[in-house]
């Protein structure tokens, strides 16, 4: 007997979910060796969300965008929220960029001196400032710090540091305001990393309290990472606050999310699923950057990558898993996730953009509107993502 969900049901938990993209994502960016610059990239962070606006009226759930301070600095962050509204977008998460001073050589909130540290607090004030004029409800922090060399600095003392700044942070967020702490196992540090790992996330928000989550970033951990179990684990505690997402063959690639193992990726979302963590408490954001292929079909597809993977997890068969769990049937509970990864969930998604008004093909509604000549047209001058130069 089957008990797989039904398709209605499926669509219409679909429905409810937002995918936010990064504004990064739309400008130049590269490796440091080189960054191919293309034609028609966005000159400001307005113009980023224009971009963004055409990928949200093709896919229907990606409705937010997330800023990276200072690369979207502007005079006027209501104007800028207003921009959004607009075209039918909100500002989603600030992300916090205190890695790109030269202050910030030895570390930012972990330095030794304590003058860089009060900068580094500061910015990170700043952007929650920023979060109250824009209306966003997430600060993404995420440090570079790190050593790289034994010896270099006191590792327990660069803890100590962190948490004093992590709780000068979170005494400044609003009611409705959260922060959500990224780990990321190396680089530019290569010896030792501050937030290296969930773990490490994990006990700073525990000590901070209920607004102090930690944020998965697919493309930061090392290779044969189960990330599927941080996941897991982390919904369990109650202490997922959102994801960047990406893929990855080797290190931190930031390539499309389900393009490398759209395999993990489904078996990230039926964590996520299973563990109730779909839910607007939950951020399904974007982390990528598109250096050689063209960046609005490519966050695009990225978008619709998350929507499959998301569909496939939403179709387990989750009584069925559960009585061969209980029987201890391996082989037919493995067969159920298998079944429902399995399955072409493609015309299911056609089917919801039709219920939503929009075109079932979102890559060729794009190429046919004309905005790729537009802004080619338009723009000239795109800047870079901040970085990657
Ligand atoms: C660090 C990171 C972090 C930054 C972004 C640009 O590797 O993933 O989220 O803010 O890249
Ligand atoms: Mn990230
Ligand atoms: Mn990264």
């Amino acid at each position: 007997m089957t008990s797989r969900p039904d398709v209605s049901a499926v669509k219409a938990a679909l429905r409810t979910q937002a995918i936010e993209t990064p504004s990064w994502a739309y400008g130049n960016s590269g490796t440091r060796f080189k960054v191919f610059a293309q034609p028609g990239v966005p000159r400001t962070p307005q113009e980023k969300l224009d971009d963004a606006a055409r990928v949200h009226e093709h896919t229907g759930v990606a409705p937010t965008v997330a800023l990276h301070i200072p690369w979207d600095r502007v005079e006027d962050y209501p104007a800028l929220a207003q921009h959004a509204k607009e075209r039918g977008l909100r500002l989603g998460a600030i992300n916090s960029n205190v890695f790109q001073d030269d202050d910030y050589k030895l570390g930012s909130v972990c330095h030794p001196d304590a003058g860089v540290r009060r900068k580094a607090l500061r910015h990170l004030l700043e952007c929650v400032d920023i979060m109250d004029a824009t209306g966003s409800r997430d600060l993404k922090l995420w440090f570079s710090d790190g050593t790289n060399y034994p010896g270099q600095d006191d590792i327990r003392a660069r803890q100590g540091r962190l948490a004093e700044a992590l709780a000068a942070v979170y005494e400044r967020l609003g009611d409705d305001q959260r922060m959500l702490l990224e780990y990321k196992f190396f680089e530019p540090a290569f010896y030792t990393t501050d937030v290296p790992d969930w773990g490490t996330a994990y006990a700073h928000c525990l000590r901070l309290g209920e607004k102090a989550r930690v944020v998965v970033d697919t493309g930061h951990h090392a290779p044969g990472t189960n990330i599927e179990f941080i996941v897991a684990l982390l919904l369990r505690e109650e202490k997922l606050g959102g994801f960047d997402f990406n893929s990855r063959f080797y290190a931190d690639d930031d390539l499309m999310v389900g393009a490398a193992d759209p395999f993990q990726l489904f078996r990230i979302m039926y964590e996520v699923v299973r563990g109730g963590g779909f839910t607007s408490d939950v951020a399904f954001m974007l982390d990528q950057c598109h250096n050689i292929e063209a960046k609005i079909p490519a966050i695009i597809r990225s978008v619709m990558n998350v929507q499959e993977a998301t569909a496939k997890a939403l179709l387990v068969d989750r009584e069925a898993l559960s009585a061969a769990q209980a029987s201890g049937d391996v082989l037919a509970a493995n067969a159920v996730l298998m079944d429902a990864y399995n399955t072409d969930v493609r015309p299911l998604l056609a089917e919801l953009r039709e219920d939503l008004g929009i075109d079932p093909d979102p890559v060729a509604a794009y190429h046919r509107s004309g905005w790729a000549q537009k802004i080619t047209d338009e723009r000239v001058g795109g800047t870079q993502a901040g970085w990657g130069a």
